[in-house]
């Protein structure tokens, strides 16, 4: 008899093998290499780069900082607009991580914001090197506005993206899997979202071996790296 259709065709999870590949991939060095401001250049291409947007709080820099295992790696911060620049970090020599200020904080002066605004969107349309966009959305809040701003950027420019629910740890049992859901059902008609969501919390590390085993398996796709299946 046949085996049943898996319900997440896409779940990098489900392979043991890719997570493996996913944590050895990220079990080595990372240090921080270049930061890029407003007016700055942005580093020499090299690497395939791996972006994370949202809004500021949602959580980027300390799921950077939980991929890599480091816990100062990124700064992070209770205060919103703690990343101000783009902050790339080399993994193991191998591809990029990149920390970006977070979209729709007001708090700061309006021309910040625009200076930001600027250099995210700049940065998340023209760079040949990028391979794919972890979009960070609050799981106690779900898609904004501005989160559907940046992903008709992405669907317009054709850059592959894919949303991570952060701080899964502040929900009740089950509510994740609504907001998982709910979030899926609003990316059908959105081209370059990647099908899969994958919910996280730094604070208690779930969801991080399945979000470094979904880079394992961008890599792979890009030739970037092989895995050699058990
Ligand atoms: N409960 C909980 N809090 C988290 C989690 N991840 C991050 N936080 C908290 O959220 C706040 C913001 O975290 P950052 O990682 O600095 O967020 P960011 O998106 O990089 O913020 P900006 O750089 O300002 O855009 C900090 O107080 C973190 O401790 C998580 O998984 N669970
Ligand atoms: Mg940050």
């Amino acid at each position: 008899m046949s085996e049943p259709a898996p319900t997440h065709p896409e779940k990098a999870a489900l392979d043991p093998a890719l997570v493996e590949a996913g944590r050895k991939l990220f079990a080595g060095e990372a240090g921080f290499f270049w930061a890029a401001a407003p007016t700055g250049k942005l580093p020499p291409m090299s690497n395939l780069e791996i972006a994370f947007a949202g809004r500021s709080n949602v959580g980027k820099s300390s799921l950077i900082n939980a991929l890599t295992g480091r816990n100062a790696l990124a700064r992070t911060s209770h205060t919103p607009g703690r990343t101000q620049e783009l902050n790339f970090f080399d993994v193991n020599g191998r591809f990029t991580l990149v920390d970006m200020p977070g979209y729709g904080y007001a708090a700061v002066s309006k021309q910040k914001v625009q200076a930001w605004t600027g250099l995210i969107h700049d940065f998340l349309r023209g760079r040949a090197t990028l391979a794919r966009v972890f979009v960070l959305v609050d799981s106690r809040h779900g898609l904004k506005a501005v989160d559907n701003e940046i992903m008709d950027l992405l669907d317009k420019a054709a850059v592959s993206y894919q949303i991570v629910l952060t701080k899964v740890d502040e929900l009740k049992k089950g509510e994740a899997e609504k907001r998982v859901a709910e979030t899926l059902d609003a990316l059908k008609r959105r081209p370059a979202a990647y099908p899969e969501i994958i919910a996280t919390s730094s604070h208690e590390g779930e969801g991080v071996s399945e979000l470094r085993a979904s880079v394992a398996k961008l890599l792979v796709e890009r030739g970037a790296l092989e895995v050699v299946k058990a």
